[in-house]
């Protein structure tokens, strides 16, 4: 299927600069070329526009920056959901997280049910109320779920984009209090740093394949950066020691290929201001291989 890359350069759901300039790391660590290695038609369309914070209102503290992360979300769910309906592969590069909301806004209008890979350090699922920070990057799983401002569940004109059992979370090791309740209330199965260190990524994989193919006619990935270990992925702004290795998440991505059930991705929270010679977004480009097919042998 051929691929569009889309640039989110989004940076108002998290505290920290430089998690805007996320696409252009991943570009210039050359994806396009690897894609076009393995024998993929992409086309780039560029970066959709994002204010950047220091123009606008940051609004209520609990939800910093709700309105216009409602605005460019729209915009991308738009712009998904028309990649889509050209029956191409939408490819999105980050950009911190509370984009997600609308990636698979945009996607999510195309399937019946869509299945959701999250992986990542965090859960994702707070909501204003339990949010610590009030970063909407903190949000977007609770979101796509139904839960959360009603500004952002509505994104896209209809809720919720996926359901807890056609969900699977991978590589969590920080929760907070209010995302450990929503975890219990829907159902979420989540594959924590324990799970992947006592039964290993290989079986953790084939466990998370069956959740999310079950029942659905697309799966979303959603990669979070930070879910790899610090050591592997510096270039992040919320490191949490103890995650997934660099190895580990290739036989991940190489599980998934071989599975062939993804029909959209994104990359999410490179930060280069953070990393150290583009080794995060490397990294990306690496694991964007490896979900497409790209093999050793
Ligand atoms: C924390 C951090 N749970 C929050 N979340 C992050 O602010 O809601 N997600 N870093 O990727
Ligand atoms: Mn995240
Ligand atoms: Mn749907
Ligand atoms: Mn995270």
């Amino acid at each position: 299927k051929p691929i569009t890359i889309i640039g989110m350069p989004m940076d108002l759901g998290q505290g920290r600069r430089g998690v805007d300039m996320g696409p252009s790391a991943i570009r210039y660590a050359s994806a396009q070329r690897l894609l076009e290695q393995l024998g993929y038609e992409v086309e780039d369309i560029g970066d959709l526009p994002v204010p950047s914070p220091e123009s606008i209102q940051i609004g209520e503290p609990k939800l910093k920056y709700l309105s216009a992360i409602r605005q460019v979300c729209e915009h991308l769910a738009d712009t998904v959901s028309s990649v889509v309906e050209r029956k191409r592969f939408p490819l999105v590069f980050g950009g911190d997280h509370s984009m997600s909301i609308g990636t698979i806004a945009g996607v999510s209008r195309h399937y019946e049910n869509l299945g959701l890979i999250w992986f990542d350090a965090h859960g994702d699922l707070n909501t204003g109320e339990t949010s610590p920070s009030g970063n909407i990057h903190g949000m977007s799983l609770a979101v796509s779920l139904g839960t959360g401002h009603t500004d952002l569940v509505r994104i896209g004109g209809y809720f919720p984009k996926v359901r807890p059992e056609h969900t699977v979370i991978i590589g969590a090791r920080e929760l907070d209090p209010g995302e450990r309740t929503l975890i219990k209330e829907m159902g979420i199965k989540v594959f924590t740093m324990h799970e992947i260190d006592r039964i290993g990524m290989a079986r953790v994989m084939e466990e998370a394949i069956s959740i999310v193919s079950r029942g659905t006619d697309g799966v979303h990935l959603s990669l979070d950066l930070d879910g790899l270990d610090p050591k592997d992925a510096p270039g992040v702004g919320t490191p949490v020691p103890g995650g997934i290795t660099y190895r580990e998440s290739h036989l991940a991505m190489e599980m998934l290929a071989e599975a062939g059930i993804i029909t959209s991705a994104e990359f999410v929270e490179v930060n280069p201001i953070l990393d150290r010679e583009n080794q995060t977004a490397k990294v990306a480009v690496a694991l964007i291989g490896s979900v497409f097919g790209m093999k050793i042998l």
